[in-house]
């Protein structure tokens, strides 16, 4: 039956509004610009584009094959990478397609533990990049950071064909050297999987791998402010395996709209006012941390040298991460529950919840105001009576006025 689309152009309204008047804290969202809103929401998504630039196996390619390339060419200047695939339709196929470059099924590869921070792309046993590959994975040590010694262990008893290193909730400054050193003794491809970082690593907040590892993978939807889709970059002699493995090996036609995106944010993340971003991101992720420290949160690691940060909260305030998870969204603070080193809990009701900056950072927040919201934070999760999360949701949402989000301009 042929229905009227108000309903959905509704909800599209309504979270508008939520984002608006919300607290955003899930450290692998953003909001982006408005250009970068134009682009994604362009007539590029008319245009079918299977195979790489002036290889195409459709006709009228004309001006896509300029945006792909001059995609591809602002993701070398920003990241100094020698090949760049920028077609995988987001991270987790990019990091399949990698799997697929390198390994036949049931071939060994080896990952961050979910729990220690990995991600479920990098062998966890629910993910095709588990059932289809003998994974094994590596952890992190009682003080939450990566062990290299045991990684070396684990990497020389297994002796995987790829190694992975990133995460998706490691608050810590990874070695890339260390991990080059152990792939290379075991003889295996390193991954570096910078999805959550990348913002940082661009403009040098944080260590980079390329040039170290032979292949790097990347969403572009997180600290780096682009569209949601992904890069794939790597070492020129590995370009033509990767290249095959996107497409025909696991894609159709790419995301036109998205390639033109994410040239957009490229050119973005080359301007000062990003280099001043992603400072900020981190000095409101220290601070922030720091303060539910004095507090008397536990924070894993004990703090943060990113965007991000862990908070173990059945040992902070006696609530799994999803009870404290659900409280927060009552005052409009949106985080998400997190699984903790070592965690004895489910992931789907684990022991601690994930706090990041960079959206809050794109809405000009700064330090003082992270004091305040870890203020709000603890009060709601001291007194959850109707009375005070009602009054704490008003305050929240008073206080969001002062930070617009490009877009929206409710
Ligand atoms: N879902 C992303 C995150 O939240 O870290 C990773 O894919």
């Amino acid at each position: 039956m042929y229905k009227s689309n108000d309903i959905i152009f509704k909800y599209i309204e309504e979270e508008s509004k939520r984002q608006v008047e919300g607290i955003e804290l899930i450290a692998s969202e953003n909001y982006v610009s408005e250009d970068v809103l134009k682009a994604m929401g362009s007539i590029l998504t008319n245009k079918y584009s299977e195979g790489y630039a002036d290889k195409r196996y459709y006709g009228g390619n004309k001006y896509i094959d300029e945006i792909e390339k001059e995609c591809i060419s602002r993701v070398k200047e920003v990241f100094k990478a020698e090949h760049v695939n920028v077609q995988p339709y987001s991270g987790s196929p990019a990091n399949l397609a990698v799997h697929l470059a390198f390994l036949n099924p049931g071939d060994k590869t080896m990952g961050m533990d979910l729990s220690a921070g990995g991600h479920l792309t990098h062998g966890f046993k629910v993910s095709i990049s588990g059932k289809y590959f003998d994974s094994v994975s590596y952890g992190v040590n009682e003080d939450g950071y990566i062990d290299y010694e045991n990684v070396r262990k684990i990497a020389l008893e297994h002796r995987p064909k790829l190694i992975w290193s990133g995460f998706s909730a490691y608050s810590r400054v990874i070695d890339w050297n260390e991990f080059r050193k152990i792939a290379d003794e075991v003889g295996a491809i390193l991954v570096a999987d910078i999805s959550h970082v990348a913002g940082l690593v661009a403009v040098g907040e944080y260590p980079s791998p390329v040039g170290i590892a032979d292949v790097v993978t990347t969403t572009t939807h997180k600290t780096l402010r682009g569209p949601r889709g992904a890069i794939i970059m790597c070492k020129e002699e590995y370009g033509e395996v990767i290249d095959k493995a996107v497409f025909p090996g696991l894609q159709g036609g790419p995301h036109n709209h998205t390639t033109a995106a994410i040239a957009v944010a490229m050119n973005e993340v080359l301007s000062d006012e990003f280099k001043e971003y992603a400072k900020q991101i981190k000095k409101n992720a220290k601070v922030f941390s720091e303060e539910l420290i004095k507090m008397g949160y536990k924070v894993i690691s004990g703090g943060t040298d990113n965007h991000l940060f862990l908070v173990d909260t059945v040992g902070s305030v006696g609530k799994s991460g999803k009870e404290v998870s659900d409280i927060l969204e009552s005052v409009n603070i949106t985080v998400n529950k997190n699984s903790i080193p070592n965690d004895q809990r489910k992931p789907w009701d684990p022991s601690g919840i994930r706090i990041g900056t960079p959206a809050i950072t794109t809405r000009g927040m700064t330090e003082k105001d992270m004091i305040y919201i870890a203020s709000i934070i603890d009060n709601a999760l001291k007194d959850s009576s109707e009375k005070n999360i009602d009054s704490l949701r008003e305050s929240v949402k008073q206080f969001t006025k002062k930070f617009p989000i490009p877009g929206l301009g409710i």
